[in-house]
């Protein structure tokens, strides 16, 4: 038995110059640290960001009261508890907060805990991060995740409106994940290339994910087509697969979606998105309705679900009910999983589990508010789903992620797999 002798909350900044929550967990062997990440386009049914709404500080967004929740109210009771009990510690923190969506706490002070624990319990136990996850979750650490990297960013991450997120590369031609990036990082430099050709310096400016946010490319056509000019000129030509994240919620307005100029019905939508897949080498579709469409999403379902991909994020939210649901309606095949989105390491873990056993695939994802902190490149390895999204690889929030994982992928040396177009983990259902 290892105790934790000490837990301290502090204020500190995510990667967009906001207040976010770092919490240090301290054992004999040392001192665990962890900081909560924060979303934009955050869904409605998340767990809730405590934020101060003082508006003299940081506009409102402080997050004093949270490292107050942590320091007065939280710390106290886990102080004597062994580290390794991850899943006790868990759950007297929801007992504690004692509501469904974290309301008195905030999961921007419950989650830091929780994964600062799993560090501890990890160092203690003389284990690297991602084999002390594996070893709870239950499986061999061998399978390194094909990365979903957004190169162009729209939508709130650029400060534009009623416009698709996210536009991402997955090297799914790749050997390795090491091989991945580079592929990644050279089409991104080209993509660099032709946009400041096409608009000049202003073109090449980017957004909260580190991809480029050019305001002159307006239309999902034109992004793509520079994307996979991109893929061409660095010599990737078929080797490197397109993934969409409309983030449709955004863009949905009392039963109608605006694209553009352009207005669709959910049906509507889901014949633009068979449209797009007919043109575009797009093996993955992140919520490309809202967030209580069901019934779009079990058309889209209709329509393209043994062709690609269908991700729930604000779907789903990480939150087993909503899951549980999505996979009785058949309204998707896919979870994003985000440790902030349900507030704790254990019903993360349970979020996966559910999305594993059911056969569908689940993908390990950043914020768009990211910290230092790499724990989500340990935590996809250690639970074996295959896929993350963590931005383009550019400006270290987004590459601390993917530096950790060429790290596992050099440790683990033969060992590791790279499952490239089987992305989607199909056999472990
Ligand atoms: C998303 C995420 C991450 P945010 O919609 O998937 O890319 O964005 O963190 O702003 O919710
Ligand atoms: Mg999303």
């Amino acid at each position: 038995m290892t105790e934790i002798t000490k837990i301290k909350a502090r204020e500190v900044l995510d990667s967009r110059g906001n207040p976010t929550v770092e919490v240090d967990v301290v054992t004999e062997k040392g001192i665990f640290r962890a900081m909560t990440p924060s979303g934009a386009s955050a869904g409605q049914h998340e767990a809730l960001e405590l934020r101060d709404g003082d508006k003299t500080r940081y506009l409102g967004k402080g997050t004093l009261k949270a490292v107050e929740n942590v320091n007065k109210k939280i710390a106290p009771k886990l102080i004597g508890l062994d580290c390794h009990y991850q899943e006790t510690i868990d759950n007297i923190m929801l007992k504690l907060d004692g509501t469904e969506n974290k309301d008195n706490f905030g999961a921007n002070a419950i989650l830091p805990i929780s994964m600062a624990v799993t560090k501890a319990g990890a160092a203690d136990k003389n284990l690297s991060l991602y084999s002390y996850i594996a070893e709870m979750f239950g499986v061999l650490p061998h399978t390194m995740p094909v990365p979903m990297c957004n190169v162009i960013n729209g939508g709130k991450h650029a400060g534009q409106e009623n416009s698709i997120q996210e536009h991402m590369l997955m090297p799914t031609g790749a050997k390795s994940f090491t091989e991945g990036i580079r592929m990644i990082s050279e089409t991104y430099h080209h993509l660099a290339k032709l946009l400041k050709q096409k608009f000049g310096a202003g073109g090449t400016l980017i957004g909260d994910e580190g991809g480029f946010a050019p305001t002159q490319l307006t239309s999902v056509n034109e992004r793509l087509d520079l994307m996979l000019k991109a893929v061409e000129n660095a010599g990737y030509d078929g080797m490197i697969k397109i993934a969409l994240d409309p983030a449709s919620s955004e863009f949905f307005y009392e039963g109608t979606y605006k694209i553009g100029k352009k207005s669709y019905s959910g049906g509507e939508l889901v014949d633009f998105y068979v449209d797009l897949c007919d043109t575009y080498p797009i093996v993955s579709i992140e919520d490309g309705h809202a967030e209580d469409d069901w019934d779009s999403w079990v058309e889209m379902v209709k329509k393209l679900g043994t062709k690609i991909q269908i991700v729930g994020d604000d779907l789903f939210v990480t939150n087993t009910k909503r899951i549980q649901k999505g996979i009785e309606l058949n309204a998707a095949n896919s979870v994003l999983i985000k440790l902030n989105q349900i507030g704790t390491f254990t019903e993360t873990l349970n979020a996966i589990k559910m999305a594993h056993d059911e056969g569908w695939s689940a993908i390990v994802s950043h914020r768009s508010g990211e910290t230092e902190d790499s724990f989500i490149a340990d935590f996809v390895v250690g639970t074996s789903a295959g896929q993350i999204k963590t931005g383009a690889p550019a400006r270290s929030d987004r590459n601390a992620k993917y530096n950790q994982l060429m790290r596992i992928e050099e440790e683990l040396g033969e060992e590791s797999e790279y499952p490239g177009i089987d992305f989607r983990m199909d056999h472990l259902a």
